[in-house]
């Protein structure tokens, strides 16, 4: 059996066959496992009269201060880690991927809700462009900003495969049809609509699909989770 396999694994279809075989799976784990249902939506005239901001509203971060000085002319989003194709990509590149408007309500575990219209790029779009390794099985969002006075402990998020790919789930560039103001995460924010407020990383500047989170600052996959909130949010 053993010298069976080895001999199989030598031969030159084998590989190929294994990994048609992965992307048969992957493809009808995305036809039938996602956790389908769909955040409620609104129309526009629930809209709530304002978004508050909650967190950072203003990253302490020199970088960040610079680029938005400059307009974010000069953001880059990288898009890396276990993916067949790293990305890095422009504003323009991001407006130009296909893209959801969405009118939904934010919940926030501090107590308060309201209800705001996004539009952003699919985030299962970004995905198909960096090719996913089958390995990966989460998405990490790493932030601008630190939340701790001395610059450290930089804001970070992550969600699973199946928020990833959901239809709602986008990276918004415009909250009520203008640009994402700097107070709630500009120039680019999550918007992952099943899920809390504290899921939303604000001023994304890069994010990697891995494996395990574990080894990733605190370990628990965010910064409210390694402050003691729950990793799977969902509402
Ligand atoms: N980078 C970053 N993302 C963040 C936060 C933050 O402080 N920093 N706060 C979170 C929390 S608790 C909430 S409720 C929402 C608030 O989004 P808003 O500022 O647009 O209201 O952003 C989330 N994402
Ligand atoms: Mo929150």
């Amino acid at each position: 059996m053993l010298a069976g396999c080895e001999k199989l694994s030598k031969s030159e279809w084998f590989p190929k066959v294994l990994e048609g075989a992965e992307s048969v799976t992957r493809s009808a784990q995305r036809l039938l496992l996602p956790r389908k249902a769909m955040a409620q939506e609104f129309a526009e005239s629930d809209r709530s009269p304002s978004f508050r901001s909650n967190g950072t509203a203003m990253p302490r971060n020199a970088q960040y201060l610079a680029m938005a000085a400059g307009g974010f002319e000069n953001y880059r989003l990288d898009v890396g880690g276990l993916v067949g194709k790293p990305v890095s990509l422009s504003l323009a590149d991001l407006r130009a991927l296909p893209s959801r408007t969405q009118i939904t309500r934010h919940d926030c575990v501090e107590g308060w809700s309201a209800i705001a219209k996004w539009k952003g790029a699919k985030l299962s779009a970004v995905l198909d462009a960096v090719q996913p390794k089958a390995s990966a099985r989460f998405v990490m969002f790493y932030c601008a900003d630190p939340m701790e006075a001395d610059g450290t402990s930089l804001y970070y998020e992550s969600i699973d495969m199946e928020d990833a790919y959901h239809p709602q789930t986008i990276l918004a560039y415009d909250l009520n049809d203008t640009r994402l103001p700097i107070p709630n995460g500009a120039p680019i924010r999550l918007r992952v609509e099943r899920q809390l407020g504290y899921k939303h990383a604000k001023y994304i500047t890069r994010i990697e699909l891995v494996e395990s989170f574990a080894n990733i600052a605190g370990g628990k996959g965010g910064y409210w989770e390694d402050n003691g909130y729950e990793w799977y949010a969902g509402i």
